[in-house]
C-alpha cells in the first residue's frame, strides 16, 4: 500500500522539502503546516515552501512563519513532499527545483491529478489532504500535538465547508472527532479562518450580491467581482471566494459562478455545483480542474465573451434534468 510506502520514507529520511499549491486555501496551508509540524517535532529538517501569497484568514496559523516562498538550490532532499496539487506546475516557481528532488511523492484528493511523483497517493475519497496526514502520521507513528491538531482540522474543516460539503464522509468526522479530542476548539479556528469578516469585507459583499444573475433558466448564477466596480477591493487578501456560497444557496440554481477580475480582461471562475454537474470536468474544457463540487479555471476575453463561452459550454452538462 502506498501510504505503508510513504510512511517507510518520511521514518527513515532526515531532509524533507515539502510543497503545496500556490494561491493557498486552508487545505494547502494546514496540511503543510501539519506535516512539517509533525516531522520537526520527530528531530527531521524540513523546507515548508508555498509560493503565496497567504491569505490573511490563513497568515497566523501555529508555524506559517516557517513557511518559504524561495528555494535554496544548494541543499539537498531525503524526499520531496507536494501537497493538495492537480499538477506539478500548481507549485509554481518551485516546480522545477522540485522535479529534481527524488523520490518525488505526490499527496493529493483532485481527481484530475495528473500523477507526477515517483510515488502518488491520489485518494478522491478523502475530504482533504488533511484527513490523509491524519493517517500518515497514525500509520508512521509520528508525534501529534495540539498545534498540529490545529492544522489538520483547519484543513478538514475549510476543505469540507464546515462539514456539510457532499465530501464530508463518516471518515472525515471521525477524524475531526479525534482531533477535538486532542484539545481542538472547532468554533475558535472557524472564527480564524472562516467566520471572522472585516466590515470592509461585508461592504464588499454587498456590491457584489448586486451583480447577481441567473441564466440557463435559473440553473446557473454568477455573482461577479469586476475591476471597475470593486476596484479598491483587495480581494485576494479578503479572501473572498466564499461569496459563490450566495448564487448557489438560490433555489433552482445548479452551477454557481464567482467571477473574479484579476486583471484587465483576465478572470478568474470559481464553480460549484449542488447536485449533479460534475464542475471538475466542466472546467477542464476550460483548463482548469478541481473536484466533483467545486472547480476553478482562468479565461481571458471580455466579460461578456467568457461569461457566453462558459454559458454555451456548461449547457450540455445541464441536460437531461
Ligand atoms: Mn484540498
Amino acid at each position: 500500500m502506498v501510504l505503508n510506502e510513504i510512511a517507510h520514507i518520511v521514518k527513515k529520511g532526515e531532509r524533507f522539502f515539502l510543497a503545496s499549491h500556490k494561491d493557498p486555501d486552508g487545505d494547502a496551508i494546514g496540511s503543510l503546516l501539519a506535516l512539517g509540524g509533525t516531522l520537526l517535532l520527530a528531530g527531521k529538517e524540513v523546507v515548508l515552501f508555498n509560493e503565496g501569497p497567504i491569505p490573511d484568514h490563513l497568515s497566523s496559523l501555529a508555524g506559517i512563519e516557517r513557511v518559504v516562498d524561495a528555494v535554496d538550490m544548494k541543499l539537498e532532499f531525503d524526499a520531496g513532499l507536494v501537497l493538495d496539487c492537480g499538477n506539478l506546475e500548481r507549485v509554481g516557481t518551485a516546480s522545477c527545483h522540485l522535479s529534481k528532488i527524488g523520490p518525488l511523492i505526490n499527496i493529493d484528493h483532485h481527481e484530475n491529478n495528473s500523477l507526477f511523483g515517483d510515488i502518488n497517493l491520489v485518494d478522491v475519497q478523502s475530504s482533504s489532504v488533511g484527513e490523509i496526514i491524519y493517517r500518515l502520521i497514525k500509520l508512521a507513528n509520528l508525534p501529534l500535538d495540539l498545534t498540529i491538531a490545529e492544522n489538520l482540522f483547519v484543513a478538514l474543516q475549510t476543505d469540507t465547508g464546515s462539514f456539510k460539503y457532499d465530501n464530508t464522509t463518516s471518515e472525515a468526522f471521525s477524524i475531526a472527532g479525534e482531533l477535538v479530542g486532542w484539545g481542538v476548539n472547532p468554533w475558535k479556528i472557524s472564527r480564524k479562518v472562516m467566520d471572522e469578516w472585516t466590515l470592509e469585507k461585508l461592504h464588499i459583499l454587498e456590491s457584489a450580491l448586486k451583480t447577481i444573475e441567473l441564466h440557463s433558466a435559473g440553473k446557473v448564477g454568477f455573482i461577479t467581482m469586476a475591476q471597475d466596480t470593486l476596484s479598491k477591493a483587495d480581494t485576494d487578501n479578503l479572501n473572498c471566494e466564499r461569496f459563490v456560497d450566495y448564487p448557489r444557496c438560490i433555489s433552482g440554481v445548479e452551477i454557481a459562478v464567482l467571477i473574479r477580475e484579476i486583471k484587465k480582461g483576465y478572470y478568474r471562475f470559481s464553480l460549484r455545483s449542488n447536485d449533479w454537474v460534475n464542475v471538475a470536468k466542466l472546467a477542464s474544457l476550460f483548463g482548469g480542474g478541481g473536484h466533483p463540487r467545486a472547480a476553478a479555471f482562468s479565461e481571458e476575453g471580455s466579460l461578456d465573451s467568457v461569461k457566453q463561452e462558459f454559458l454555451s459550454k456548461a449547457k450540455g452538462f445541464l441536460q437531461g434534468r
